[in-house]
């Protein structure tokens, strides 16, 4: 079964999204050849925007397609096109059509892509109003000291903005997972805040493309995609539509997104010193979400905000910790004086050193002994610890948080040890420290079956998305609380201090010898 499964994880991960060859029905995207500027593909709604169908715009000069007044501006914005879109200019389709285009450009190869919206659809934004929301946002963020506080804020002005049904902030684990972290919602609606999500809802290929793009948004789901015209000629290269506002949907993703009752939705990017921390996604129930053109780029202004404040406040915890640790590590080192033995050193700190990683326990193993402190397995099984978990690493440090599935044998391990984290000193006359955290219970709230996150059809050969995201209950033991990064940090700083102590007590042992 696991084989099956990493297989069609695999094929999760392999799906091309960059290349649909399509795009979403809301728009159109031309396709021109750099140096005649002559449109040679099109796709989208033609008729709807620019007056004309896909098919007859073909083999026309991009200028012919647009007022004459536009002229100068067509021509600045494909002046200014590089390889990822840049610049908006306002455009009017000369055949009629909706009226004030939002027209982008950037260059594939030796290609220039042309993509238009309608501009200032639905509810007339009026652009200094966006900025007022901007400048609201930033001010009002800018204060803020709390996660929780600042998640309220980013969410609940995207929804004001937007007029969205539900708007969550998903925050990735570290295996992709994710994890809504806060939520506003129409009354109606069933509360997602709290659940979690299996990495393959949105796979590799997806998370990079949300990485170089800070809004992705899917404004009717059941909108027909429209293919570029004329296809790829078979053995030519399809077209790379990473940065295409229009870019259609993959087909599993439409149908997660139908499973799940969703008929519109956005996406903002989180990102967070270059990774993606996570995404602001929003559900629209009931009917299309168009957003125009302007509210775009006001939501992505916002995202980046956001993302900057949280990096913000994310690097002040890391500082803050930092300096807790610091306070620890100087009172540790007050003590660790002088040339005592360590059997004598030990005692007098292993409250402290429990301290400095947060841990229930402790356990000193040397060439003399076993010294026990706190909740900790017993010395014969803490020795044998200490020997699996550097036969396993290389390096002076090793965590773990689930030892009870190493050492299944072993009853009771994990009410005091399932979590080590164990800490290598000395040159040839090593001395282990090790920290111990007791197993805990938690309950996870996951969108439907975590085992089962989609179905293979074996006849088609295609995956299908799980039709119920019902909540499922799924309590996980066996697992100590993760070590964090700064307390992994504390004891790497024990290091130097105790090695220059051991240092002093050999030094000392050598004087009264001499
Ligand atoms: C994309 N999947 C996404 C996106 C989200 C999710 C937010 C971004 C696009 C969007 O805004 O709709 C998942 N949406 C969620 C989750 C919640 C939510 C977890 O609201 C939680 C509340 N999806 C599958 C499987 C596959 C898959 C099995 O379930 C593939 C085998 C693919 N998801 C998939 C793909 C995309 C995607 C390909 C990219 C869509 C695109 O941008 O074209």
């Amino acid at each position: 079964a696991d084989g099956m499964d990493s297989l069609r994880l695999r094929s999760c991960d392999r799906e091309p999204v960059h290349v649909p060859e399509q795009v979403q029905g809301h728009g159109v995207l031309l396709v021109a050849d750099g140096a005649t500027l002559r449109v040679a593909r099109a796709a989208g709604d033609a008729r709807g925007l620019l007056g004309a169908l896909p098919g007859e715009v073909l083999g026309e000069p991009l200028s012919a397609l647009f007022a004459r007044a536009d002229a100068m501006r067509l021509e600045q914005l494909i002046g200014s096109a590089c390889d990822r879109p840049r610049d908006v200019v306002q455009l009017h389709a000369a055949r009629g059509g909706v009226g004030v285009l939002a027209a982008t450009a950037y260059k594939v190869g030796g290609l220039l892509v042309l993509e238009l919206e309608p501009a200032a659809l639905g509810v007339a934004h009026s652009l200094s109003w966006l900025q007022v929301c901007c400048c609201d946002l930033q001010e009002g963020m800018a204060s803020l000291t709390d996660f929780d506080s600042l998640y309220d804020r980013i969410i609940r002005t995207v929804r004001d903005l937007a007029g969205i049904d539900r708007v969550m902030l998903y925050q990735f684990h570290k295996d992709f997972s994710g994890e809504v972290v806060a939520e506003v919602k129409a009354p109606e609606l069933l509360p997602f805040l709290g659940h979690r999500y299996p990495a393959s809802d949105i796979p590799e290929p997806a998370r990079k493309l949300y990485l170089k793009n800070w809004l992705r948004l899917i404004p009717d789901v059941n909108i027909e995609s429209q293919p570029l015209l004329p296809p790829t000629p078979p053995g030519r290269p399809p077209l790379d539509m990473t940065h295409a506002r229009l870019r259609a949907v993959s087909p599993i993703h439409i149908e997660y997104l139908r499973n799940m009752g969703v008929s519109a939705s956005l996406s903002l990017s989180v990102i967070v010193r270059g990774e993606l921390w996570g995404l602001i996604a929003c559900h629209h129930y009931n009917g299309p979400k168009h957003l125009c053109f302007e509210v775009q780029r006001a939501m992505t202004l916002m995202a980046q905000c956001f993302s900057m404040t949280l990096a913000a406040l994310l690097a002040r915890r890391v500082y803050e910790n930092r300096l807790k640790t610091e306070v620890l590590l100087s009172g540790l080192h007050a003590r660790i004086r002088g040339a005592a033995a360590l059997e004598k050193l030990v005692p007098r700190i292993a409250g402290r050193l429990v301290d400095l990683v947060a841990a229930e326990g402790m356990a000193m193993v040397g060439r003399r002994g076993v010294y026990l402190h706190g909740l900790t397995p017993d010395a014969d099984m803490v020795r044998k610890l200490a020997k699996w978990a550097f036969a396993r690493c290389q390096g002076e440090l090793f965590t773990h948080d689930r030892m009870g599935s190493e050492f299944p044998e072993h009853e009771g391990l994990n009410r005091s040890a399932a979590g080590v984290l164990a800490l290598r000193i000395g040159g040839a006359d090593r001395v282990a420290f090790l920290w111990f955290r007791p197993e805990m219970t938690v309950e996870e709230l996951w969108g439907g079956d975590p085992s089962r996150p989609y179905t293979l059809n074996p006849e088609t050969g295609r995956i299908h998305p799980r039709t119920s995201f019902e909540t499922y209950r799924r309590t996980v033991s066996g697992v100590s609380k993760p070590w964090a990064e700064h307390e992994i940090h504390a004891a790497r700083s024990l290091v130097p201090i105790l090695n220059a102590h051991i240092l002093r007590i050999t030094e000392s042992l050598v004087r009264r010898n001499r």
